[in-house]
Order: C-alpha cells, then sequence, then structure tokens
C-alpha cells in the first residue's frame, strides 16, 4: 500500500492541526511526529516482501483499533461522520460548502480537513462560521484515525450533528484506511473519465454512496455516466448514485434527503 507511494517512508514534515481564526488567516499548531511503522521491529532474515507484508498488517490493525475508539465516540455522542474521499479536485470542498448553506439551520455540521498543505479548504469552511479543523498530512497521502481522533477532539463535537472528515484528494490509499466513520461517500467528476471505477477499484468497494459531480459540464466532456455506473457496481453491487452539480445545485435534494435519512435517531 503505501510503502508503494512513499507516504510510510519517513516524513520531513510532521502532521499539523490548525484552526482557522475568525479572518481564516491566525493559525494554533499541534505538532506531532506521522507515527508510521518504522520502529516496529522486523525479524531480519524476513525478505522484503514478508517484511512488507507484516508492516502493513500492523499499520492497518493499528488504525483499526483507533477507528474502532472513534466509532464508539461518534455512536456515543449520536455523531454521523462520512469520509469523503476522491481524486483531488473532483468537488469535494464545493460539496461541503453549498450543503453547509443549504442545511445549516437543521443540522449542526463540524468538518475535519485534510490536505497534504495549505488551509485553503479550512478557511472555506470557517467563511461559513463553521467549525473546523485542517489536517496537513505532510508527506502523507490518507487521513488515520489517529488523525481523526485528535481533530474530533479538538472539534468537541456536539450531540445529534454532523462530522464531515474531507480526505486527502486521492482516489488510493484513503480507501485503506477506516476512520471510524458511518461511511465513505466517493466523488468522482464527469471531467476524470468513466473508468476509474474500475481502474481505482478499492475506493468504490469501500464506499458506501457514489456522488457523480459537475453534470453541468457533462455536455462538454465525454463522460458516459451509464458507464461509469455500471463499472462501479461491477466492483460493488451495493453502492448508491446521485447525479449532481455542487455549483449549480442540480440534484443536491437527492443528496440531503439521503443525508438527512442517516442521522441517528
Ligand atoms: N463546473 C463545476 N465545477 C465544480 C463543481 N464542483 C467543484 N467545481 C470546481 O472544481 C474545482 C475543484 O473544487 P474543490 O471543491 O476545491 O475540489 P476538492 O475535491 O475539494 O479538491 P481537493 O481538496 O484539492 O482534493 C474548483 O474550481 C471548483 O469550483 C461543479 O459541480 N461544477
Ligand atoms: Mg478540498
Amino acid at each position: 500500500m503505501c510503502d508503494t507511494c512513499g507516504c510510510s517512508q519517513p516524513g520531513e514534515s510532521g502532521v499539523t492541526y490548525s484552526k482557522p481564526h475568525h479572518h481564516g488567516d491566525g493559525i494554533f499548531h499541534h505538532h506531532h511526529d506521522h507515527n508510521h511503522p518504522h520502529e516496529h521491529n522486523h525479524d531480519h532474515h524476513h525478505d522484503t516482501a514478508s517484511r512488507t507484508i507484516e508492516v502493513e498488517v500492523d499499520v492497518l490493525s493499528k488504525n483499526n483499533r483507533m477507528a474502532e475508539r472513534n466509532r464508539g465516540y461518534f455512536e456515543a455522542k449520536n455523531v454521523l461522520a462520512l469520509n469523503l474521499v476522491s481524486s483531488p479536485g473532483s468537488g469535494k470542498t464545493t460539496l461541503l460548502e453549498r450543503t453547509i448553506t443549504d442545511l445549516k439551520n437543521e443540522i449542526h455540521f463540524s468538518v475535519i480537513e485534510g490536505d497534504q498543505q495549505t488551509m485553503n479548504d479550512a478557511n472555506r469552511i470557517a467563511a461559513l462560521k463553521t467549525p473546523v479543523i485542517q489536517v496537513n498530512t505532510g508527506n502523507g497521502c490518507h487521513l488515520d484515525a489517529d488523525m481523526v481522533n485528535r481533530a474530533a477532539k479538538e472539534l468537541d463535537l456536539p450531540e445529534h450533528s454532523v462530522l464531515m472528515i474531507e480526505n486527502v484528494g486521492n482516489l488510493v490509499c484513503p480507501s485503506l484506511f477506516d476512520l471510524g466513520e458511518f461511511g465513505k461517500v466517493v466523488i468522482i467528476s464527469v471531467t476524470e473519465g468513466e473508468d476509474k471505477p474500475i481502474k481505482y477499484p478499492t475506493m468504490f468497494a469501500a464506499s458506501t454512496l457514489c456522488l457523480i459531480n459537475k453534470m453541468d459540464l457533462a455536455p462538454y466532456v465525454d463522460f458516459d455516466v451509464k458507464k461509469c455506473r455500471e463499472y462501479a457496481l461491477k466492483v460493488n453491487p451495493n453502492l448508491q448514485f446521485f447525479e449532481l452539480s455542487a455549483k449549480t445545485g442540480q440534484g443536491m435534494s437527492e443528496w440531503y434527503q439521503w443525508l438527512k435519512g442517516q442521522l441517528p435517531g
């Protein structure tokens, strides 16, 4: 997994957690080291392949334990936590901006923003007067359950609320990391090509809902929506879909209905 893309190599930069100030410019930072599994004691007689597998199992099982703690925390507070996953630029933050604007009188939202660098997305959410923590993963290409645990505690989530976790834009690694969320929502935009679900099947297999975004651009690009759905259903027969445009608002009401339908209690 991440040994291939390099994100589990020792990072030069640690993970940082930042909260925008009211005007989005001030930052406080919590630093902590990105605990990747390098300290794990290997049997030096193992070959490289078996070591790699051993480390992956170790990382994922450690992550899964923390994810279960998060899940218990969310359940105890009746918090609906959703993990938004996609390639970079599919429209995750735009979707959040519109969703929060349209539903904030009915639902309390908190947001965790994951990006390698910058406060850009957190600043966009903070502009809506919505509590948000930016997690900058440095070299890391996904959020893990420990990062979400720290950020969620910092947010002090109210009972009966929604936590939106915008993962790092990456269609591969975030699929492997359970964050303790209720479900993953995969966003694919019509500019990406309809074959993504079969090229990157793990993400579509791991998701509960698929939002096909930027439908306003569909007339201008060769994106076969029907084929995209068929491909995605091949890897996940239970996947649900909504076609929408976070820009124009087209199709957003079905997504809102779905979201309200998942609220605990
Ligand atoms: N035409 C159109 N553009 C969109 C739509 N949704 C998002 N965009 C544009 O797509 C670009 C990327 O949108 P973001 O919301 O920043 O995407 P993101 O998935 O949050 O990006 P990362 O966080 O970098 O992975 C921006 O220029 C948006 O204005 C849409 O429905 N239609
Ligand atoms: Mg974003």
